[in-house]
C-alpha cells in the first residue's frame, strides 16, 4: 500500500512535476550504458580467456568504473552533513500586503513548493548528527516570481559581526590542521583560543553551550534568518524584518551525555528521524514568523539592528505568524537533491531586500562562489533541484554541462534581430529593483561604535534560562574547557565569562579547579585595524533594557502531543500480553511509535501463549534512541529480564537521561535490582508520588502518555541523584 509520502509524489505541485521528469525509475527496464546500449553481461569483464587478463577494449567496464571514480564532489566547506525534504509553504490570511509585495507571503491561496535542508556546521559529511553544534536551516522557495532562498540557522545570532572573520572562525572550529582532530567538535584549543580573543562571540557561545545545540529532532528546532532584512511594499516603502520559524512539534533537546552516546549508537539519528516521520505521514510543520520594525524605529533600541550578534527580544517586538511550511515528501535521491541543492542568500524576489549588516553583505559574495567549486559549473542553476519554476530567459550561454539548448541568433542585449527580446521588465511588470537607500559616507575600514556591547545580551540569554538550562550551560563549559589543554586559554575564557555572570563564572571555574581571575585580560581592540589604540578595549558592557526574555527558554515548552515519540517496551517470554497490548494500543493511538525489545530477535510468547513479534534485541537497541520505557508485568518475563544486564542498564540509563519510565506491578521487582531501584525506590515507595518524577508505576496508559508529553524530568539531575553513565 502507498504511504502518504508516496502519494505526494502524485501531487500536482509544479516543482514536483518538474522533478518527476528527471526521476528515472528502473521498473521493467533493461540495464544500459550511458549511451543507451543494452548490456548483456554486467558481471564479467571482457577478458582474453576465462582466466586471462582484462582487455582495454572493454568500454562497458571502463565507462562504469570511470563514472564511479568521479562520483564524489567536494563537500560543503561548512554545513557538509545534512538532511533534506520537499514540501510547501502557504501564507495565512492575515495579509502582509501592507509590508511586502512578495506574493508568496501575501497570497493565502498559493502553495509555494519548497525544499528544506537542515545541517550541522562543523563536521564533515560522514560525521555524527548529534554533535554540539549550530544547525543550518535552509529553505528554497520555488516561487512564481523566481527562487527565494532562506539560509538561516537554529540560533538567532552569530559568532562574528563582520564577514571578514568567517574563514578564521571556521579554521578555528574545524579539526586542528596538524592532526585533523577533533572531528565535529568545538571542544578544543584552537576554537577557544579564537573565541576568547573575540568577545563579540560571547552571546552566540551561550547559545552553542545551551541545549539548543543538541536538538531531539530536526523537526523540533526553531529557525532564524539571523540578519535583519527588508520587506518592500507596492509603494516602495521598506520595513525591517527578522524571520523566525516556529516548529509546531515543539522545541526539545536531548541530554549531553545522551547526545554523545547517540553519536555512537546511531550517528544518523536526526536524519533517520526526519525520514521516518515523513514516510509515516507525520509531516513536520513550522510557522513562519516575522518581527517588523519601521524605518523610523531603526535607532530606538539599545543595540544595533544591523549587528548579527544581537537578537530583537520578542518582548520588544512580538513575532507575528504569517504562514506555514509543511514537509511532506522525502527526496528520491540524496545526491541529486540534498547534496546538489545550492542555496544563496542573494536569491530573493520583488518585495524583499537586504540591509547593510556587514555579515550579511559578505555572505552575498560567498554562496555563488562556493557553488562554482562544489558543483563545478556556472550552470548549477540547471540541476533539477535548483531549477526555478519561473521561466529563466537570458543571454547567458555555454559553460560546463550546459543543459538548455537555446535557439536563435542573438545572445546579447540590446538587439533588434530578435525584436529586442528578452527584454527588461518594468517594476509594474514584476521587474526587481533594489531599495533606494540613501548612503552618504566616507570609505572606511572600521566598525560602528553601536556594535561595541558584546556582553549584555549574553547575560540576557543566561538570565532567561531556567535553573536546569543554566546548569546545562555550566556543565557544557566545564566539558568544553576541560578539553582545552592550554591553561592560558581557559583563563582568558574565565575572564570573559566573568563579564557575563558572576555565578556562571564561579561555577565554571570551580569545575575546572581554577580561580576566577581578579583582573581579566582586556580584550583586544579590533575596531580600527592595527592602528587602533590598544589601551582602549573594544568591548563595553551596555545595559539591556530587559532582564529576562521568556521566549529564549525552552523550559516552558510542553507538547500536548506525543506523536512520533519512540517508546521501548522491555519484554521476554511470559510477558503479560493483555497489559502490553493495552499500553501499546493507547500509545499508538496517541501517535507514538512502540518497539518491543527482548533478549533475542524473532518472537516471544506471552503468558497465554500468544506470539509477539520482537522489533529489536538488547544487542541492537539502546535507551538513548528512545523517549520513554515501559516494562509490562508477567513473572517469567521479569525473571528472564532479571538475567539480562542490558535490561538494567536500559532502565538506569533512561533514568539518568530523565525519561519517563512506566512499570506494571510485577515489573517493579525488576526495577528493585537496578541502580534506580536501589537508589530511588528503596524502602516502600509511594508509587503515585513518583509520577512527579516521571516514574509511572501501576498507572493507566493516560498517566504515562501525560509523562511522555512532558519530555524530560530534569529535576532528576540533582548531583546527589546522578546515575552512573
Ligand atoms: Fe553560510 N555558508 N556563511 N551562514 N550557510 C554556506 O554555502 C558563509 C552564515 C548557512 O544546506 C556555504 O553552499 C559566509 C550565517 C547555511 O546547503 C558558504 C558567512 C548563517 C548553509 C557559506 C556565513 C549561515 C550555509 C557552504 C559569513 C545563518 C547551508 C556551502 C559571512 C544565518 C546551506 C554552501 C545548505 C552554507 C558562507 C555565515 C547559514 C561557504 C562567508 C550567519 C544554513 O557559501
Amino acid at each position: 500500500m502507498e504511504n502518504k509520502n508516496q502519494q505526494n509524489r502524485k501531487e500536482t505541485n509544479k516543482k514536483l512535476q518538474d522533478l518527476e521528469q528527471d526521476t528515472s525509475y528502473a521498473d521493467g527496464k533493461f540495464l544500459t550504458t550511458n549511451q543507451g546500449l543494452k548490456v548483456n553481461d554486467d558481471h564479467n569483464s571482457l577478458k582474453a580467456g576465462e582466466r586471462g587478463p582484462t582487455l582495454l577494449e572493454d568500454f562497458i567496464l571502463r565507462e562504469k568504473i570511470t563514472h564511479f571514480d568521479h562520483e564524489r564532489i567536494p563537500e560543503r566547506v561548512v554545513h557538509a552533513r545534512g538532511a533534506g525534504a520537499h514540501g510547501y509553504f502557504q501564507a495565512y490570511e492575515n495579509s502582509m500586503a501592507q509590508y511586502t509585495k512578495a506574493a508568496f507571503l501575501t497570497d493565502s491561496s498559493r502553495q509555494t513548493p519548497i525544499f528544506a535542508r537542515f545541517s550541522t556546521v562543523g563536521g564533515s559529511r560522514g560525521s555524527t548528527d548529534l554533535a554540539r553544534d549550530v544547525r543550518g536551516f535552509a529553505v528554497k522557495f520555488y516561487t512564481e516570481e523566481g527562487i527565494y532562498d532562506f539560509v538561516g540557522n537554529n540560533m538567532p545570532v552569530f559568532f562574528i559581526q563582520d564577514a571578514i572573520n568567517f574563514p578564521d572562525l571556521i579554521h578555528a572550529v574545524k579539526p586542528e590542521p596538524h592532526n585533523e582532530i577533533p572531528q565535529a567538535s568545538s571542544a578544543h584549543d584552537t576554537f577557544y583560543d579564537f573565541i576568547s580573543l573575540m568577545p563579540e562571540s560571547m552571546h552566540m557561545l551561550m547559545w552553542l553551550l545551551s541545549d539548543r545545540a543538541i536538538p531531539r529532532s530536526l523537526r523540533m528546532m526553531e529557525g532564524f534568518g539571523v540578519h535583519t532584512f527588508r520587506l518592500i511594499n507596492e509603494e516602495g516603502k521598506a520595513t525591517f524584518v527578522k524571520f523566525h520559524w516556529k516548529p509546531l512539534q515543539g522545541v526539545f533537546s536531548v541530554a549531553w551525555d545522551e547526545a554523545q552516546k547517540i553519536s555512537g549508537k546511531n550517528p544518523d539519528f536526526h536524519r533517520q528521524d526526519l525520514w521516518e516521520a515523513i514516510e509515516n505521514g507525520d509531516f513536520p510543520e513550522w510557522e513562519l514568523g516575522v518581527q517588523l520594525i519601521s524605518e523610523e524605529d531603526e535607532h530606538k533600541f539599545d543595540f544595533d539592528i544591523l549587528d548579527s550578534t544581537k537578537i530583537v527580544p520578542e518582548e520588544l517586538v512580538p513575532v507575528q505568524r504569517i504562514g506555514k511550511m509543511v514537509l511532506n515528501r522525502n527526496p528520491d535521491s540524496y545526491f541529486a537533491e540534498t547534496e546538489q541543492v545550492a542555496f544563496h542568500l542573494g536569491h530573493i524576489v520583488p518585495g524583499m531586500d537586504f540591509t547593510n549588516d556587514p555579515l550579511l553583505q559578505g555572505r552575498l559574495f560567498s554562496y555563488t562562489d562556493t557553488q562554482l567549486t562544489r558543483l563545478g559549473s556556472p550552470n548549477f542553476h540547471e540541476i533539477p533541484i535548483n531549477r526555478s519554476i519561473a521561466p529563466v530567459v537570458n543571454n547567458q550561454r555555454d559553460g560546463h554541462m550546459r543543459q538548455v539548448i537555446n535557439s536563435g541568433r542573438t545572445a546579447y542585449e540590446p538587439n533588434k534581430i530578435a525584436d529586442g527580446y528578452p527584454k527588461q521588465a518594468k517594476i509594474s511588470e514584476g521587474g526587481f529593483t533594489s531599495y533606494q537607500e540613501r548612503i552618504d559616507a566616507k570609505k572606511i575600514r572600521a566598525r560602528s561604535d553601536s556594535f561595541r556591547d558584546h556582553f549584555s545580551q549574553a547575560t540576557l540569554f543566561f538570565n532567561s534560562m531556567s535553573e536546569v538550562e543554566q546548569n546545562h550551560i555550566i556543565d557544557a563549559l566545564r566539558f568544553e574547557l576541560g578539553k582545552v589543554k592550554l591553561e592560558e586559554i581557559r583563563m582568558r575564557m574565565l575572564g570573559l565569562l566573568s563579564q557575563i555572570d558572576a555565578t556562571l563564572v564561579s561555577k565554571v571555574a570551580e569545575g575546572l579547579g581554577m580561580a576566577v581571575p581578579s583582573k581579566p585580560e582586556s580584550p583586544m581592540n579590533f575596531s580600527h585595524g592595527a592602528d587602533a589604540d590598544p589601551a582602549q578595549s573594544e568591548s563595553v558592557k551596555g545595559k539591556s533594557s530587559i532582564k529576562k526574555s521568556e521566549a529564549l527558554s525552552m523550559a516552558k515548552v510542553v507538547s500536548k502531543s506525543i506523536k512520533t515519540r519512540q517508546i521501548a517496551v522491555l519484554a521476554a517470554n511470559g510477558v503479560d500480553g493483555d497489559a502490553l497490548n493495552t499500553m501499546k494500543s493507547a500509545l499508538k493511538a496517541a501517535g507514538a511509535t512502540v518497539k518491543i525489545i527482548a533478549p533475542k530477535l524473532g518472537t516471544i510468547k506471552d503468558s497465554k501463549g500468544n506470539a509477539i513479534h520482537v522489533d529489536e534485541s538488547f544487542l541492537v537497541a539502546a535507551s538513548v534512541l528512545f523517549d520513554a520505557v515501559y516494562i509490562p508485568g508477567g513473572k517469567d518475563s521479569i525473571a528472564a529480564l532479571e538475567k539480562e544486564g542490558d535490561a538494567f542498564h536500559f532502565v538506569d540509563e533512561a533514568y539518568r537521561h530523565c525519561k519517563p519510565i512506566a512499570a506494571d506491578k510485577e515489573a517493579i521487582e525488576l526495577l528493585k535490582g537496578s541502580y534506580l531501584g536501589k537508589k530511588v525506590l528503596s524502602g516502600t515507595p509511594d508509587e503515585s508520588r513518583l509520577v512527579s518524577k516521571g516514574l509511572v508505576f501501576n498507572q493507566p496508559p493516560a498517566t504515562f502518555i501525560d509523562a511522555i508529553s512532558k519530555h524530560r524530568f530534569w529535576e532528576r539531575e540533582k548531583p546527589e541523584e546522578k546515575f552512573p553513565a
